[in-house]
């Protein structure tokens, strides 16, 4: 395995010293070894991976010196028209360094929204014109690096190292901040969950969110049907659920979001909360100010004003819970809300070492959805 130290002194060394990216759970070490080492001012986590790209191409523009962008695999969709529109070397040219995680590598046993962006990853890279090397447990780091360098700087474009399960050795985030919060997000989609109607529909997030309200609901003996879990698509989870809600303006239709999840893809809220007609809108974003699901890596959620944002946005109801009572009461304000209703619960990041996965496949969850919806 890699030793995370030796990787990033060996990107130092050839002076990438610039680091931006989205984290992704086989990079989790890495990850945290650059952010407990890197100037703060230096490693961006960015919104999404094309924001990355963008950070990479600015920061290249100004100091010529080459990024590193890391990602994992599926986030790579987020960065193909900056790459190939802005960086390619038809238009201006960018080298950079991408480092992404070969979730669903074929071969590699992972969940089904990782399978077909793991058959096609390489495919996506060599239809793009990147050059690329597969990083793996007895990869020569040094090698990698050197080659990878001299082919970003020669060709003028993107190079990809794409990393396979189990390259980097274990590292545990030092400069981790814990907070202080009466919940941890299982806790409030409990109480969320516990709280809606019969004919309640449900839109849950990428990651943890949507496996713990699968369990939640093993736990209280229901099915699944009412809860569509947006595995993968990261950041589109209110655009999935604003389009139930303009197709079923008669039931309500409640987007339980994460904080990493809304900053993804946060111009969507500005159309959401332009649904004037819409009465039927409960968005809840649970903020643990983190990417949990990923290795618990910031996210700027505590900093921001995600009630303010919600408000100016045109949401009707904008308000902010993190204690259990309040929420209930701010719960039942949001599903007796008229309009399009925003509710934040801050809670702690982290969660239960035995969190199962869901056992239904998507397409069962599809089918009885639709069923739910009729
Ligand atoms: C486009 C994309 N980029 C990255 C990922 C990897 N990923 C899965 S869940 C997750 C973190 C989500 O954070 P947040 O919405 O705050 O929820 P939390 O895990 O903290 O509950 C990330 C980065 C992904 N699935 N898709």
């Amino acid at each position: 395995m890699i030793d995370t130290a030796t990787f990033y002194n060996a990107l130092t060394a050839r002076g990438i010293d610039f680091f931006t990216g989205v984290p992704d759970s086989l990079l989790k070490d890495i990850c945290a070894y650059i952010s407990d080492n890197a100037p703060a001012e230096r490693h961006i986590i960015a919104a999404n991976e094309g924001a990355s790209v963008g950070l990479a191409v600015g920061s290249y523009l100004a100091s010529g010196k080459i990024p590193l962008v890391y990602m994992q695999n599926s986030g790579f969709g987020n960065t193909l028209n900056p790459i190939l529109s802005i960086a390619d070397d038809a238009v201006y040219g960018i080298p950079m360094l991408l480092m992404i995680g070969w979730r669903g590598e074929p071969g590699v046993k992972d969940e089904p929204q990782h399978l077909r962006q793991g058959e096609v990853s390489e495919e996506l890279l060599k239809a793009m014109q990147i050059s690329y090397q597969i990083v793996g447990q007895g990869s020569d780091i040094e090698s990698v690096l050197d080659k990878a360098l001299e082919t970003t700087i020669r060709q003028g474009k993107p190079y990809a190292l794409l990393v396979r399960k189990g390259t980097f050795e274990k590292y545990k985030l030092k400069n981790d901040k814990a907070s202080s919060f009466p919940l941890d997000r299982e806790g409030a989609v409990k109480l969320i969950i516990d709280q809606l109607g019969e004919e309640d529909i449900v839109v849950s997030t990428t990651g943890k969110t949507s496996r713990e309200v699968f369990e939640h609901r093993v736990a209280l003996g229901q099915t699944h049907e009412k809860d569509f879990l947006t595995v993968g698509a990261m950041g589109h989870t209110s655009s999935i659920a604003m389009g139930i809600a303009i197709e079923k303006t008669n039931r309500n239709v409640v987007c339980l979001d994460g904080d990493g999840s809304v900053i993804m893809h946060m111009g969507s809220l500005a159309i959401n909360g332009m649904m004037k007609n819409l009465k039927n809108f409960k968005h809840i974003v649970i903020n643990n100010g983190a990417h949990d699901s990923v290795g618990g890596q910031p996210t700027v959620g505590f900093d921001m004003d995600f009630v303010g944002v919600a408000k100016s946005c045109g949401y009707t109801m904008s308000e902010t819970a993190s204690e259990s009572d309040d929420i209930k009461d701010k719960l039942d304000v949001l599903m007796n809300h008229s309009g399009r209703a925003f509710l934040e619960i801050r809670v702690n990041k982290g969660a239960r070492e035995d969190l199962g996965r869901p056992t239904k496949t998507p397409k069962e969850n599809k089918v009885a959805f639709q069923e739910f919806l009729k």
